[in-house]
Protein backbone atom coordinates (compact mmCIF):
# COMPACT_ATOMS: atom_id res chain seq x y z
CA UNK A 1 0.00 0.00 0.00
CA UNK A 2 1.27 3.60 -0.63
CA UNK A 3 1.35 6.69 1.17
CA UNK A 4 -0.90 9.68 1.47
CA UNK A 5 -3.91 8.19 3.40
CA UNK A 6 -5.98 6.99 0.58
CA UNK A 7 -8.80 5.36 0.91
CA UNK A 8 -7.78 2.72 4.08
CA UNK A 9 -11.16 3.67 5.63
CA UNK A 10 -12.41 4.08 8.63
CA UNK A 11 -10.49 7.16 9.77
CA UNK A 12 -10.88 9.47 7.26
CA UNK A 13 -14.63 9.91 5.64
CA UNK A 14 -14.18 8.29 2.53
CA UNK A 15 -14.78 10.89 -0.29
CA UNK A 16 -17.84 11.05 -2.28
CA UNK A 17 -17.95 8.89 -4.85
CA UNK A 18 -18.56 10.04 -8.13
CA UNK A 19 -22.09 10.94 -9.09
CA UNK A 20 -22.47 8.36 -12.01
CA UNK A 21 -23.20 6.47 -8.64
CA UNK A 22 -26.95 6.90 -8.35
CA UNK A 23 -28.61 4.42 -10.20
CA UNK A 24 -27.16 1.40 -8.45
CA UNK A 25 -29.64 -1.29 -7.32
CA UNK A 26 -28.17 -4.39 -5.15
CA UNK A 27 -28.67 -6.69 -7.90
CA UNK A 28 -25.45 -6.44 -9.17
CA UNK A 29 -22.71 -4.08 -8.71
CA UNK A 30 -20.69 -4.89 -12.10
CA UNK A 31 -24.06 -5.89 -14.48
CA UNK A 32 -22.43 -5.43 -17.81
CA UNK A 33 -19.43 -7.75 -16.81
CA UNK A 34 -19.27 -11.25 -17.48
CA UNK A 35 -16.98 -14.10 -15.68
CA UNK A 36 -13.68 -13.72 -16.94
CA UNK A 37 -12.78 -17.00 -19.00
CA UNK A 38 -9.83 -18.04 -20.56
CA UNK A 39 -9.62 -17.33 -24.00
CA UNK A 40 -6.26 -18.20 -24.58
CA UNK A 41 -3.17 -15.21 -26.67
CA UNK A 42 -5.01 -15.23 -29.82
CA UNK A 43 -8.01 -13.44 -27.97
CA UNK A 44 -8.83 -10.12 -28.38
CA UNK A 45 -10.97 -9.61 -25.81
CA UNK A 46 -10.35 -7.58 -22.93
CA UNK A 47 -12.14 -9.24 -20.45
CA UNK A 48 -10.56 -12.21 -21.06
CA UNK A 49 -7.42 -14.37 -19.84
CA UNK A 50 -5.15 -14.93 -22.50
CA UNK A 51 -2.37 -16.65 -20.29
CA UNK A 52 -4.11 -17.50 -16.93
CA UNK A 53 -5.97 -20.67 -17.27
CA UNK A 54 -6.65 -21.74 -13.82
CA UNK A 55 -6.84 -25.55 -14.46
CA UNK A 56 -3.54 -25.97 -16.93
CA UNK A 57 -1.16 -28.16 -15.04
CA UNK A 58 2.54 -26.62 -14.68
CA UNK A 59 5.18 -28.83 -12.78
CA UNK A 60 2.29 -30.49 -11.58
CA UNK A 61 0.55 -28.57 -10.10
CA UNK A 62 -2.27 -26.20 -11.52
CA UNK A 63 -2.14 -22.73 -12.29
CA UNK A 64 -4.80 -21.76 -9.33
CA UNK A 65 -2.88 -23.50 -7.24
CA UNK A 66 0.60 -22.22 -8.04
CA UNK A 67 -0.52 -18.66 -8.15
CA UNK A 68 -3.13 -18.78 -5.16
CA UNK A 69 -4.15 -15.12 -6.32
CA UNK A 70 -5.71 -12.86 -3.80
CA UNK A 71 -7.81 -9.23 -4.10
CA UNK A 72 -7.45 -6.56 -1.73
CA UNK A 73 -9.95 -5.00 -0.34
CA UNK A 74 -8.10 -1.45 0.46
CA UNK A 75 -7.30 -0.50 -2.90
CA UNK A 76 -9.80 -2.37 -4.88
CA UNK A 77 -12.82 -1.60 -3.02
CA UNK A 78 -11.87 2.01 -0.64
CA UNK A 79 -9.58 3.05 -2.81
CA UNK A 80 -10.62 6.49 -3.82
CA UNK A 81 -8.09 8.16 -6.33
CA UNK A 82 -7.23 10.70 -3.95
CA UNK A 83 -4.27 12.05 -3.51
CA UNK A 84 -1.79 14.85 -2.22
CA UNK A 85 -2.82 16.97 -4.63
CA UNK A 86 -6.66 16.15 -5.26
CA UNK A 87 -9.70 14.50 -4.21
CA UNK A 88 -10.86 11.23 -5.47
CA UNK A 89 -12.15 10.41 -8.65
CA UNK A 90 -13.55 6.72 -8.63
CA UNK A 91 -16.92 5.86 -10.18
CA UNK A 92 -18.06 3.19 -7.30
CA UNK A 93 -22.01 2.50 -8.06
CA UNK A 94 -22.50 0.23 -4.74
CA UNK A 95 -20.90 2.44 -2.55
CA UNK A 96 -23.24 5.44 -0.81
CA UNK A 97 -20.04 7.01 0.58
CA UNK A 98 -21.02 7.26 3.85
CA UNK A 99 -19.30 5.39 6.74
CA UNK A 100 -22.12 2.92 7.86
CA UNK A 101 -22.27 -0.38 8.60
CA UNK A 102 -25.37 -0.57 6.24
CA UNK A 103 -22.70 0.65 3.37
CA UNK A 104 -19.67 -1.49 4.06
CA UNK A 105 -21.94 -4.25 3.97
CA UNK A 106 -23.34 -3.82 0.97
CA UNK A 107 -19.63 -2.83 -0.18
CA UNK A 108 -18.67 -6.64 0.81
CA UNK A 109 -21.63 -7.93 -1.84
CA UNK A 110 -20.25 -5.84 -4.82
CA UNK A 111 -16.62 -6.78 -3.62
CA UNK A 112 -17.53 -10.56 -3.59
CA UNK A 113 -19.52 -10.34 -6.71
CA UNK A 114 -15.85 -9.09 -8.62
CA UNK A 115 -13.87 -11.61 -7.03
CA UNK A 116 -16.39 -14.01 -8.13
CA UNK A 117 -16.41 -12.83 -11.66
CA UNK A 118 -12.65 -12.21 -11.45
CA UNK A 119 -11.89 -16.04 -10.57
CA UNK A 120 -9.31 -15.11 -8.19
CA UNK A 121 -9.65 -17.57 -4.98
CA UNK A 122 -8.40 -15.29 -2.21
CA UNK A 123 -8.64 -11.89 -0.86
CA UNK A 124 -6.88 -9.99 2.13
CA UNK A 125 -8.09 -6.90 4.22
CA UNK A 126 -7.01 -4.48 6.48
CA UNK A 127 -9.33 -4.48 9.27
CA UNK A 128 -10.50 -1.04 8.79
CA UNK A 129 -10.85 -1.79 5.45
CA UNK A 130 -13.90 -4.04 5.34
CA UNK A 131 -15.87 -1.59 8.95
CA UNK A 132 -15.96 1.58 9.84
CA UNK A 133 -14.72 2.75 13.06
CA UNK A 134 -17.30 3.44 15.79
CA UNK A 135 -16.52 6.18 18.45
CA UNK A 136 -15.55 3.16 21.43
CA UNK A 137 -13.25 0.47 20.61
CA UNK A 138 -16.12 -1.45 21.67
CA UNK A 139 -18.68 0.16 19.17
CA UNK A 140 -15.71 -0.59 16.42
CA UNK A 141 -15.22 -4.11 17.17
CA UNK A 142 -19.07 -4.75 17.19
CA UNK A 143 -19.08 -2.51 13.61
CA UNK A 144 -16.09 -5.33 12.86
CA UNK A 145 -18.25 -7.83 14.03
CA UNK A 146 -21.61 -6.70 12.06
CA UNK A 147 -19.58 -6.90 8.38
CA UNK A 148 -17.55 -10.00 9.22
CA UNK A 149 -20.65 -12.02 9.55
CA UNK A 150 -21.88 -10.45 5.70
CA UNK A 151 -17.77 -11.44 4.80
CA UNK A 152 -18.52 -15.07 6.01
CA UNK A 153 -21.79 -15.26 4.37
CA UNK A 154 -20.37 -14.95 0.81
CA UNK A 155 -17.05 -16.54 1.51
CA UNK A 156 -19.57 -19.40 1.92
CA UNK A 157 -21.44 -18.34 -0.96
CA UNK A 158 -18.85 -18.41 -3.36
CA UNK A 159 -15.84 -20.23 -1.65
CA UNK A 160 -13.68 -17.28 -1.84
CA UNK A 161 -11.42 -17.93 0.82
CA UNK A 162 -9.18 -15.18 3.09
CA UNK A 163 -5.51 -15.18 2.55
CA UNK A 164 -4.65 -13.44 5.18
CA UNK A 165 -6.13 -10.36 7.53
CA UNK A 166 -3.95 -7.85 9.00
CA UNK A 167 -4.49 -4.25 11.40
CA UNK A 168 -4.69 -1.03 10.10
CA UNK A 169 -2.53 0.31 12.89
CA UNK A 170 -1.35 3.86 10.78
CA UNK A 171 -3.96 5.47 9.80
CA UNK A 172 -6.20 6.82 13.09
CA UNK A 173 -4.26 9.68 14.22
CA UNK A 174 -3.43 8.22 17.73
CA UNK A 175 -0.95 6.16 15.39
CA UNK A 176 0.88 9.03 14.84
CA UNK A 177 4.03 8.15 16.35
CA UNK A 178 3.42 4.35 15.65
CA UNK A 179 1.75 1.33 16.98
CA UNK A 180 3.82 -1.26 19.20
CA UNK A 181 6.85 1.62 18.72
CA UNK A 182 4.85 4.32 20.23
CA UNK A 183 6.26 6.45 22.89
CA UNK A 184 2.65 7.19 24.52
CA UNK A 185 2.23 3.10 26.21
CA UNK A 186 -1.85 3.28 25.75
CA UNK A 187 -1.64 3.28 22.35
CA UNK A 188 0.64 0.19 22.50
CA UNK A 189 -2.55 -1.32 24.75
CA UNK A 190 -5.03 0.33 21.79
CA UNK A 191 -2.77 -1.90 18.94
CA UNK A 192 -2.75 -4.86 21.07
CA UNK A 193 -6.49 -4.92 21.81
CA UNK A 194 -6.71 -3.87 17.69
CA UNK A 195 -4.83 -7.01 16.60
CA UNK A 196 -6.68 -9.18 19.03
CA UNK A 197 -9.77 -8.21 17.90
CA UNK A 198 -8.12 -8.56 13.69
CA UNK A 199 -6.63 -12.09 14.55
CA UNK A 200 -9.78 -12.90 15.97
CA UNK A 201 -11.95 -12.26 13.32
CA UNK A 202 -9.48 -14.08 10.35
CA UNK A 203 -9.53 -17.05 12.30
CA UNK A 204 -12.99 -17.09 12.72
CA UNK A 205 -13.06 -16.37 8.88
CA UNK A 206 -10.52 -19.65 8.07
CA UNK A 207 -7.31 -17.19 7.11
CA UNK A 208 -4.33 -19.04 6.03
CA UNK A 209 -2.36 -16.09 7.15
CA UNK A 210 -1.99 -13.22 9.28
CA UNK A 211 0.70 -10.12 8.05
CA UNK A 212 2.16 -7.46 10.22
CA UNK A 213 3.35 -4.72 7.80
CA UNK A 214 5.10 -1.78 9.83
CA UNK A 215 2.82 1.10 9.28
CA UNK A 216 3.99 3.99 11.40
CA UNK A 217 6.81 1.55 12.94
CA UNK A 218 9.97 3.76 12.74
CA UNK A 219 10.80 7.26 13.21
CA UNK A 220 10.94 10.69 11.60
CA UNK A 221 13.57 11.90 13.42
CA UNK A 222 16.10 10.16 15.83
CA UNK A 223 16.30 13.38 17.51
CA UNK A 224 13.06 12.19 19.63
CA UNK A 225 13.74 8.66 19.40
CA UNK A 226 14.81 5.86 21.70
CA UNK A 227 15.60 3.50 19.05
CA UNK A 228 16.63 0.56 21.64
CA UNK A 229 13.04 1.16 23.70
CA UNK A 230 10.91 1.00 20.36
CA UNK A 231 12.78 -2.04 18.68
CA UNK A 232 12.27 -4.29 22.12
CA UNK A 233 8.58 -2.61 22.17
CA UNK A 234 7.90 -3.76 18.54
CA UNK A 235 9.46 -7.36 19.98
CA UNK A 236 7.71 -7.61 23.04
CA UNK A 237 4.33 -6.64 20.90
CA UNK A 238 5.00 -9.56 18.50
CA UNK A 239 5.42 -11.95 21.19
CA UNK A 240 2.40 -11.14 22.81
CA UNK A 241 0.54 -12.11 19.46
CA UNK A 242 2.14 -15.22 18.93
CA UNK A 243 1.08 -15.96 22.54
CA UNK A 244 -2.52 -15.08 21.48
CA UNK A 245 -2.25 -16.84 18.73
CA UNK A 246 -1.53 -19.95 20.43
CA UNK A 247 -4.25 -19.60 23.10
CA UNK A 248 -6.79 -19.42 20.26
CA UNK A 249 -5.55 -21.81 17.99
CA UNK A 250 -4.89 -20.02 15.19
CA UNK A 251 -3.19 -22.25 12.56
CA UNK A 252 -2.59 -19.49 9.74
CA UNK A 253 0.75 -17.96 9.22
CA UNK A 254 2.34 -14.83 10.19
CA UNK A 255 4.12 -12.69 8.29
CA UNK A 256 6.42 -9.85 8.12
CA UNK A 257 6.15 -7.50 5.60
CA UNK A 258 9.23 -5.21 5.02
CA UNK A 259 9.47 -1.96 3.65
CA UNK A 260 12.15 0.78 4.08
CA UNK A 261 10.41 3.94 4.29
CA UNK A 262 7.24 5.70 3.97
CA UNK A 263 5.31 6.84 5.69
CA UNK A 264 8.08 7.09 8.08
CA UNK A 265 11.33 8.51 7.27
CA UNK A 266 12.88 4.69 8.24
CA UNK A 267 11.02 1.45 8.86
CA UNK A 268 12.10 -0.91 11.18
CA UNK A 269 10.95 -3.75 8.99
CA UNK A 270 13.07 -2.04 6.29
CA UNK A 271 13.64 -5.03 4.06
CA UNK A 272 14.02 -8.97 3.87
CA UNK A 273 17.52 -8.77 5.60
CA UNK A 274 16.76 -6.64 8.26
CA UNK A 275 13.43 -8.31 9.28
CA UNK A 276 14.96 -11.70 9.67
CA UNK A 277 18.00 -10.15 11.83
CA UNK A 278 15.44 -8.93 14.04
CA UNK A 279 13.24 -11.91 14.37
CA UNK A 280 16.53 -13.79 14.63
CA UNK A 281 17.57 -11.38 17.88
CA UNK A 282 14.62 -11.62 19.57
CA UNK A 283 13.36 -15.35 19.12
CA UNK A 284 10.82 -14.67 16.75
CA UNK A 285 12.09 -16.58 13.48
CA UNK A 286 10.47 -19.95 14.02
CA UNK A 287 6.69 -18.15 14.34
CA UNK A 288 6.98 -15.64 11.35
CA UNK A 289 7.56 -15.90 7.47
CA UNK A 290 8.19 -12.90 5.00
CA UNK A 291 5.57 -11.14 2.86
CA UNK A 292 7.48 -9.87 0.03
CA UNK A 293 6.41 -6.60 -1.90
CA UNK A 294 7.87 -5.68 -5.39
CA UNK A 295 7.25 -2.10 -4.41
CA UNK A 296 8.64 -2.27 -0.76
CA UNK A 297 11.80 -4.12 -2.56
CA UNK A 298 12.83 -1.15 -4.96
CA UNK A 299 12.28 1.40 -2.36
CA UNK A 300 15.04 -0.65 -0.36
CA UNK A 301 17.24 -0.17 -3.34
CA UNK A 302 16.67 -3.80 -4.05
CA UNK A 303 15.26 -5.57 -6.72
CA UNK A 304 12.45 -8.20 -5.61
CA UNK A 305 14.55 -11.31 -7.01
CA UNK A 306 16.87 -10.18 -4.11
CA UNK A 307 14.50 -10.01 -1.72
CA UNK A 308 12.90 -13.09 -2.90
CA UNK A 309 16.32 -14.58 -2.39
CA UNK A 310 17.32 -13.31 0.92
CA UNK A 311 13.68 -15.07 2.40
CA UNK A 312 14.35 -18.01 0.28
CA UNK A 313 17.25 -18.96 1.50
CA UNK A 314 16.50 -18.08 4.85
CA UNK A 315 13.47 -20.81 4.38
CA UNK A 316 11.12 -17.89 5.68
CA UNK A 317 9.63 -17.06 1.82
CA UNK A 318 5.64 -17.07 3.08
CA UNK A 319 3.96 -14.83 0.65
CA UNK A 320 4.12 -11.78 -1.96
CA UNK A 321 2.44 -8.68 -2.11
CA UNK A 322 2.50 -8.48 -6.27
CA UNK A 323 2.71 -5.22 -7.58
CA UNK A 324 4.83 -2.53 -9.32
CA UNK A 325 6.75 0.95 -8.68
CA UNK A 326 7.63 3.65 -10.87
CA UNK A 327 11.29 4.36 -10.86
CA UNK A 328 10.72 7.54 -11.78
CA UNK A 329 8.22 8.62 -9.11
CA UNK A 330 10.26 6.86 -6.08
CA UNK A 331 7.36 6.33 -3.88
CA UNK A 332 4.82 3.31 -3.27
CA UNK A 333 2.74 3.82 -6.32
CA UNK A 334 1.54 0.10 -6.16
CA UNK A 335 0.88 -0.25 -9.73
CA UNK A 336 -0.25 -3.66 -11.48
CA UNK A 337 2.43 -5.74 -12.43
CA UNK A 338 2.72 -6.45 -16.07
CA UNK A 339 6.81 -6.49 -16.52
CA UNK A 340 7.45 -9.97 -18.02
CA UNK A 341 10.65 -9.98 -16.62
CA UNK A 342 9.25 -9.23 -13.61
CA UNK A 343 6.97 -12.02 -13.38
CA UNK A 344 9.46 -14.39 -14.76
CA UNK A 345 12.35 -13.64 -12.17
CA UNK A 346 9.67 -13.92 -9.15
CA UNK A 347 8.35 -17.06 -10.26
CA UNK A 348 11.89 -18.56 -10.76
CA UNK A 349 12.32 -17.89 -7.39
CA UNK A 350 9.13 -18.97 -5.91
CA UNK A 351 9.42 -22.22 -7.88
CA UNK A 352 12.82 -22.55 -6.43
CA UNK A 353 11.80 -22.54 -2.96
CA UNK A 354 9.23 -24.95 -3.06
CA UNK A 355 6.04 -22.81 -4.61
CA UNK A 356 3.83 -21.08 -1.91
CA UNK A 357 2.10 -22.96 1.23
CA UNK A 358 0.09 -20.79 2.90
CA UNK A 359 0.79 -17.68 0.64
CA UNK A 360 0.19 -16.42 -2.30
CA UNK A 361 -0.07 -13.66 -5.00
CA UNK A 362 -1.67 -11.07 -3.41
CA UNK A 363 -2.23 -7.71 -6.10
CA UNK A 364 -1.41 -5.00 -3.17
CA UNK A 365 -2.23 -2.57 -6.57
CA UNK A 366 -4.50 -0.33 -7.34
CA UNK A 367 -5.76 1.52 -10.68
CA UNK A 368 -4.36 4.89 -11.51
CA UNK A 369 -6.31 7.77 -10.79
CA UNK A 370 -7.29 8.63 -13.99
CA UNK A 371 -8.61 4.74 -14.43
CA UNK A 372 -11.62 5.60 -12.60
CA UNK A 373 -14.52 3.72 -14.05
CA UNK A 374 -15.18 -0.08 -12.71
CA UNK A 375 -14.12 -2.30 -15.57
CA UNK A 376 -10.80 -0.98 -14.82
CA UNK A 377 -10.66 -3.36 -11.84
CA UNK A 378 -10.79 -5.79 -14.48
CA UNK A 379 -8.69 -4.89 -16.72
CA UNK A 380 -5.92 -4.13 -13.87
CA UNK A 381 -6.63 -7.64 -12.33
CA UNK A 382 -6.66 -9.67 -15.43
CA UNK A 383 -3.85 -7.93 -16.79
CA UNK A 384 -1.59 -8.78 -13.39
CA UNK A 385 -2.77 -12.32 -13.39
CA UNK A 386 -1.96 -13.03 -17.18
CA UNK A 387 1.23 -11.53 -16.39
CA UNK A 388 1.89 -13.79 -13.39
CA UNK A 389 0.60 -16.82 -15.73
CA UNK A 390 3.38 -15.88 -18.15
CA UNK A 391 5.96 -15.52 -15.65
CA UNK A 392 4.94 -18.76 -14.30
CA UNK A 393 4.95 -20.64 -17.47
CA UNK A 394 8.59 -18.84 -18.76
CA UNK A 395 9.99 -19.70 -15.10
CA UNK A 396 9.21 -23.93 -15.59
CA UNK A 397 10.03 -23.57 -18.98
CA UNK A 398 13.42 -22.44 -18.24
CA UNK A 399 13.75 -24.71 -14.90
CA UNK A 400 12.62 -27.91 -17.68
CA UNK A 401 15.62 -26.84 -19.96
CA UNK A 402 17.94 -26.97 -17.07
CA UNK A 403 21.07 -24.38 -18.49
CA UNK A 404 20.64 -22.02 -16.39
CA UNK A 405 20.58 -24.08 -13.42
CA UNK A 406 23.29 -26.44 -14.63
CA UNK A 407 25.41 -23.59 -14.95
CA UNK A 408 25.29 -22.00 -11.77
CA UNK A 409 25.79 -25.64 -10.03
CA UNK A 410 29.17 -25.97 -12.90
CA UNK A 411 30.38 -22.72 -11.75
CA UNK A 412 30.80 -24.16 -8.09
CA UNK A 413 31.98 -27.60 -9.00
CA UNK A 414 35.61 -26.60 -6.83
CA UNK A 415 33.44 -26.81 -3.71
CA UNK A 416 32.22 -30.24 -4.48
CA UNK A 417 35.43 -31.77 -4.41
CA UNK A 418 39.32 -31.57 -3.01
CA UNK A 419 39.40 -28.78 -0.93
CA UNK A 420 36.26 -26.93 -1.32
CA UNK A 421 34.78 -30.07 0.18
CA UNK A 422 37.36 -29.92 3.02
CA UNK A 423 36.57 -26.71 3.83
CA UNK A 424 32.83 -26.93 3.34
CA UNK A 425 32.88 -29.64 5.60
CA UNK A 426 34.61 -27.80 8.06
CA UNK A 427 37.86 -29.96 8.29
CA UNK A 428 40.44 -27.25 7.11
CA UNK A 429 41.61 -24.75 8.94
CA UNK A 430 43.74 -22.11 8.04
CA UNK A 431 46.98 -23.65 8.48
CA UNK A 432 46.11 -26.66 6.34
CA UNK A 433 44.86 -24.10 3.74
CA UNK A 434 48.10 -22.05 3.97
CA UNK A 435 49.72 -25.46 3.41
CA UNK A 436 47.71 -26.51 0.38
CA UNK A 437 48.54 -23.13 -1.14
CA UNK A 438 52.05 -23.02 -0.76
CA UNK A 439 52.25 -26.56 -2.19
CA UNK A 440 50.27 -25.51 -5.24
CA UNK A 441 51.46 -22.17 -5.58
CA UNK A 442 48.67 -20.00 -7.41
CA UNK A 443 44.82 -20.91 -7.50
CA UNK A 444 43.44 -22.48 -10.70
CA UNK A 445 42.21 -20.13 -12.98
CA UNK A 446 38.76 -18.96 -13.31
CA UNK A 447 36.27 -19.19 -15.40
CA UNK A 448 34.16 -16.58 -16.97
CA UNK A 449 30.84 -15.23 -15.58
CA UNK A 450 28.97 -15.17 -18.67
CA UNK A 451 26.01 -12.50 -17.80
CA UNK A 452 25.50 -11.48 -21.04
CA UNK A 453 25.18 -15.40 -22.19
CA UNK A 454 23.15 -15.94 -19.44
CA UNK A 455 20.95 -12.75 -19.75
CA UNK A 456 20.30 -13.94 -23.48
CA UNK A 457 19.40 -17.33 -22.09
CA UNK A 458 16.46 -15.78 -20.24
CA UNK A 459 15.48 -14.05 -23.82
CA UNK A 460 15.68 -17.10 -25.58
CA UNK A 461 12.16 -18.08 -23.24
CA UNK A 462 10.41 -14.69 -23.16
C1 LIG B 1 1.89 -0.67 2.63
C2 LIG B 1 1.72 -2.12 2.68
C3 LIG B 1 0.37 -2.55 3.21
C4 LIG B 1 0.41 -3.97 3.67
C5 LIG B 1 -0.71 -4.33 4.56
O1 LIG B 1 2.72 -0.12 1.92
O2 LIG B 1 1.96 -2.65 1.43
O3 LIG B 1 -0.60 -2.39 2.24
O4 LIG B 1 0.43 -4.83 2.60
O5 LIG B 1 -0.80 -3.52 5.67
NI1 LIG C 1 1.65 -4.62 0.94
NI1 LIG D 1 3.01 -1.22 -0.03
Amino acid sequence: MSNAGVGRGGTTPPERPNRLTESFTMKSAFPNIPKIRFEGPNSRNPLAFKHYNADEIVEGRTMRDHLRFAVVYWHTFRGTGSDPFGAGTMQRPWDDGSNSVANAQKRVRAAFEFIEKLGAPYYCWHDRDVAPEGRTLAETNRNFDAVARVLREEQQRTGIKLLWGTANLFSNPRFMHGAATSCNADVFAFAAAQVKKAMEVTHELGGEGYTFWGGREGYQTLLNTDLQREQAHLAAFLHLAVDYKKKIGFKGQFYIEPKPKEPTKHQYDSDAAACLNFLREHGLLPHFKLNIETNHATLAGHTMQHELEVAGTAGALGSIDANTGDELLGWDTDQFPTNIYLTTYTMLSVLKYGGFKTGGVNFDAKVRRESFEPVDLFHAHIGGMDAFARGLKIAAAIRKDGRLADFVKQRYASWDSGIGAKIEAGKVGFKELEAYMLKKGEADANASGRQEYLENLINEFI
